[in-house]
């Protein structure tokens, strides 16, 4: 490459460089959702996380990716070591650990960060963000764990998304916590449902949070399900885009409302089985057939 090329290639990531991240696409809808959520009332105080695989081109179009500001290690509560070898090198948007959602919009560059899983698998290199000195959510692991499971059974899948939903909540304590009865009457509730998470609800027990143990049991379920319910505590979520993921939580707490708004009263309708079927076979979409009661 001769000079004058190297000076317009230098010049073009420069320009490049110079996009604003604050108007990144990827920036807006992360700080557009946490503010949803938050107004839904699903993520009080610091709860939820939300992380999301970016292109690593796109970013490049705001951020020098040479750049690292700090290295963060890479641990969970209980410092154990777990795989993301599959990850190595990829970049995510994700939520600070102690931040608020509430807050998230008005300051994202403190609230949120852009990290890169370190080549030692050791860290996360800080491209932007965190600005007072912050970290990732304490359920960075799980997120990783969730992503590298998703991805082996979805390769777009983007976004892995916590949080405390009211009513899912609410149902955890007055609903048997077994994975086709939970799901059969939130499948009840709407008939939207069955089409939009054919694949039902994953639980896990409850267990203490911010932990490999719990990341790794996620995962686990992720490979069956993109919803797993963390009992009396909220819900993860997994998508290829933002809406898709915010939608899928978005659906399972309307169904848990109903089901709240009327499990203390006598049921007088529901939405059979038969119809149910109905529904995936006109969608056309593969279902859990072992979910249902069919005669
Ligand atoms: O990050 O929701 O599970 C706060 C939480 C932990
Ligand atoms: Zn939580």
């Amino acid at each position: 490459m001769g000079f004058m090329d190297e000076v317009r290639k230098a010049g073009a990531t420069i320009k490049r460089a110079c996009k604003d991240i604050f108007d990144a696409p990827f920036v807006r809808e992360m700080c557009d959702t946490a503010d949803n959520m938050y107004r839904l009332g699903w993520d009080e105080r610091n709860g939820g996380n939300i992380s999301y695989l970016l292109d690593e081109k796109e970013v490049g179009e705001y951020l020098d990716l040479n750049d690292v500001k700090r290295t963060i290690p890479l641990m969970g509560v209980n410092a154990a070591n777990f795989d993301v070898s599959s990850l190595v090198g990829k970049i995510f948007l994700v939520t600070g650990t102690g931040k608020y959602f509430k807050n998230v919009k008005a300051d994202p560059e403190t609230n949120l960060g852009i990290v890169r899983i370190a080549e030692d698998k050791k860290g996360v290199e800080l491209l932007w963000g965190y600005k007072d000195g912050g970290r990732p959510t304490s359920e960075l692991p799980s997120h990783l764990m969730c992503h590298a499971a998703r991805l082996a059974v979805d390769p777009e899948n983007r976004v892995i998304m916590h949080s405390h939903p009211t009513h899912t909540l609410a149902m955890n304590y007055v609903h048997e916590l077994d994975e086709k009865k939970f799901t059969h009457t939130l499948w009840e509730m709407c008939t939207e449902c069955i089409v939009v998470f054919p694949d039902g609800v994953g639980i896990l027990p409850w267990m203490l949070c911010g932990t490999d143990e719990i990341g790794v049991a996620t995962s686990k379920k992720m490979h069956d399900f993109r919803l797993v319910v963390w009992a009396m505590h909220g819900i993860y979520g997994a998508g290829k885009t933002m809406d898709e993921t915010f939608g899928l939580i978005e659906t399972v707490e309307k169904a848990a409302q109903i089901y709240m708004l009327t499990a203390h009263l006598p049921r007088v309708n529901t939405i059979k089985d038969e119809d149910m079927v109905k529904l995936v076979e006109l969608f056309g979409v593969k279902y859990r057939k072992d979910f249902l009661d069919l005669k």
